[in-house]
């Protein structure tokens, strides 16, 4: 049957044919959207699956992992940075392997599109001695995925898929079974300490050699199954030889088509591991081999050889994602090709300069209004805002967040600074699912050594910047960040969001009066509620519908609030003035008190009374 899909709904409905039944992950693009479909492909046709959003991804990969161990066919699902969290688990569940096949998906994101490293899952793959497969569009993604599940179950160990953000996102028409045959396996743990509870340094020297037994058998049958028919089929007419993984693969053959030029092109399905000797080999017939993948040189590394051209050898790019251009210019080097860069995009004179449009908060967001207040209560001359991931990352533009490393790093280097610069007001900020990912061991550290900052938890009840998933707390309510805090036997001073931004204020600055007072010690935490302007479930009991305009004679062009205010409806008219696009507005009414030093904005009376929309 075809079907146009998203690589990610490939890799989901490839999972689902591959009888998986327990899929667990943390939401991250580019990954995200394949729990969300397995979710969605299990209420469709009522199968029994689980697929759950996991509090972070080393959780998901260890509740996917027993479920391996216990026989059934299982996938963790996570975002290339998310394998950082996870790698402690992956490491030692490559010693120990699986019984039911297990599927490891990270999504790379070369171009670091939404991410804040470049970093390559397939060395992580080769860290921990486990196969990787890379594949080169959607089709590949859902062949892989049933295939990788395969390959785990038959080797006993745990296979990773690396789809990159351009096959992850990317649509195809797919070649997929019609019918969902869907057997899952039961789960049946057998009791085997030796192997599932194996400890240093008996039984772990052990596996560590099977590791090296189980690698190398690996590494012969991706030449047998992968490579030997690929290399056999080449026509031996040109000089040149291609390696390419990923979508490396794709972007070759159409540059090479582009281009008019003649290649052997092989592609690397399985980059890890690699048979070595068997590959260069082959080379003898060629002057030249180019390696094309993404993000780091690992195929060229591996083979290391001296008629092989990549990265390392200053041929290909170095960082920053796959394009034609880049493969053209690899061809130039290597004499292939003598023509223009059919790739270099022309120069346009529009005759006026297009403004940036960094990424911003929404219209009508409580992050901007909180981090507004913030500022207006601790000076920044007198503190440091260390913040984290997630949508309030984007008050970056207000000037609110001095420092972002990674998700949960807020608390731990909110303790970092204020050891460091006792004289400042440290005030950290940190999303609920960041919190609950990654936020708690830092605020025990810190209760326990008593350092003293004010960490601010954005509590919107959702992990929003990644599409609104679900955090604990949303669908458990017994899970309270409040109770958590106060388990620590401190105090968790509650704030609800008001839309009128004196309240937001008066209430930091009674926090501020009891951090600063003698009798307070260590961190002072602050939890306030508010909601997700794209929460539908929860964003009309938040909306007062307070639709705003300015009052031009008022305004005075002082930049204030688009600056440090930043909501994305206001801006400039011919006049110079601020105006506020009524269709961007989001009725909030966060900036009708305060926000202006001349109180030019103003209710909207005829929008907020709903008058611009009747017939
Ligand atoms: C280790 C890791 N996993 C996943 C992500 C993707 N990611 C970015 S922000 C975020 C969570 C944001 O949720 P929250 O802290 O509740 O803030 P909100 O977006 O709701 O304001 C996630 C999962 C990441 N950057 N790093
Ligand atoms: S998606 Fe929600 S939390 Fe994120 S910026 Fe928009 S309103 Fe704020
Ligand atoms: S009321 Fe003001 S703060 Fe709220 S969305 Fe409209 S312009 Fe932005």
């Amino acid at each position: 049957m075809k079907q146009t899909l998203m690589g990610n709904d490939a890799i989901a409905w490839g999972l689902v044919h591959a009888n998986v039944d327990m899929v667990s992950g943390y939401p991250g693009t580019p990954s995200s959207e394949i729990l969300a479909t397995v979710q969605k492909i299990k209420q469709q046709l009522n199968l029994p699956i689980y697929a759950e959003w996991a509090t972070n991804e080393k959780v998901g990969f260890e509740v996917a992992y027993a479920g391996a161990i216990s026989g059934k066919r299982t996938a963790a699902t996570m975002k290339q940075v998310g394998l950082n969290v996870a790698s402690d688990a992956l490491m030692s569940a490559s010693y120990i392997g699986n019984l039911g096949g297990m599927l490891l998906i990270s999504a790379d994101d070369p171009g670091f599109h939404s991410s804040q490293t470049e970093q390559d899952s397939r060395v992580f793959a080769k860290f921990a001695r486990i196969p990787v497969l890379d594949p080169a569009t959607p089709q590949d993604a859902y062949d892989m995925t049933r295939y990788g599940v395969e390959l785990s179950e038959r080797f006993e160990v745990p296979v990773m898929l690396r789809p990159v953000m351009r096959v992850d996102h990317a649509r195809q028409i797919i070649e997929m079974e019609a019918q969902t045959h869907f057997e899952p396996k039961a789960g049946q743990f057998q009791r085997n300490v030796a192997r599932w509870a194996g400890v240093p340094r008996a039984g772990r020297l052990r596996q560590g050699h099977e590791v090296l037994e189980r690698i190398a058998a690996i590494e012969a049958y991706n030449w047998e199954h992968h490579l030997k028919p690929r290399f056999d089929a080449l026509t031996g007419r040109s000089k040149l030889l291609i390696l390419a993984g990923g979508t490396g693969y794709a972007f070759v053959q159409e540059t090479l088509a582009d281009l008019k030029i003649e290649a052997d092109v092989v592609q690397i399905e399985m980059p890890y591991p690699l048979p070595r000797e068997a590959i260069v080999a082959r080379f003898e017939a060629y002057d030249h081999v180019l390696v094309v993948e993404e993000p780091y040189p690992l195929i060229e590394e591996d083979l290391a050889h001296p008629k092989l051209y990549g990265k390392k050898s200053g041929t290909m790019h170095r960082i920053d994602e796959m394009k034609k251009e880049h493969i053209l210019i690899a061809l130039q080097k290597l004499g292939y090709y003598t023509g223009p860069n059919i790739y270099e995009a022309p120069t346009i004179d529009l005759g006026f300069e297009v403004p940036e449009r960094p990424p911003a908060l929404c219209p009508g967001c409580p992050h901007r209004d909180i981090y507004y207040a913030i500022m207006k209560v601790f000076k920044k001359k007198r503190s440091i805002y260390p913040s984290d991931i997630g949508c309030y990352t984007l008050a970056l533009s207000q000037g609110a967040i001095d420092s972002i490393l990674c998700m949960g790093a807020s608390v731990a280097m909110a303790s970092g600074f204020s050891l460091a610069n006792p004289d400042k007001t440290v005030v950290a900020t940190i999303g609920d699912g960041t919190f609950f990912h990654s936020g708690i061991p830092p605020l025990l550290n810190a209760v326990y050594q008593d350092h003293r900052f004010i960490l601010i938890i954005l509590d919107n009840s959702t992990i929003a910047m990644t599409g609104r998933q679900t955090t604990p707390e949303r669908y458990a309510p017994s899970v309270d960040i409040a109770r958590i805090v106060e388990g620590m036997g401190i105090t968790c001073h509650e704030h609800t969001y008001s839309h009128e931004m004196q309240e937001n204020i008066d209430f930091l600055k009674k926090i501020k009066t009891i951090f600063e007072s003698p009798e307070h010690h260590g961190p002072l935490v602050v939890r306030v509620r508010q909601f997700c302007i794209l929460d539908t479930e929860r964003r009309d009991d938040w909306i007062p519908n307070l639709f705003a305009e300015v009052d031009p004679e008022k305004c005075v062009a002082c930049d204030h609030c688009t600056t440090v205010y930043k909501c994305p409806p206001m801006a400039y008219n011919a006049e110079g003035k601020i105006e506020i696009d009524p269709f961007l507005c989001a009725g909030c009414g966060g900036c009708l008190d305060v926000v202006c030093p001349t109180d030019a904005f103003q209710l909207d009376q005829l929008k907020s009374s709903g008058g611009l929309f009747e017939e």
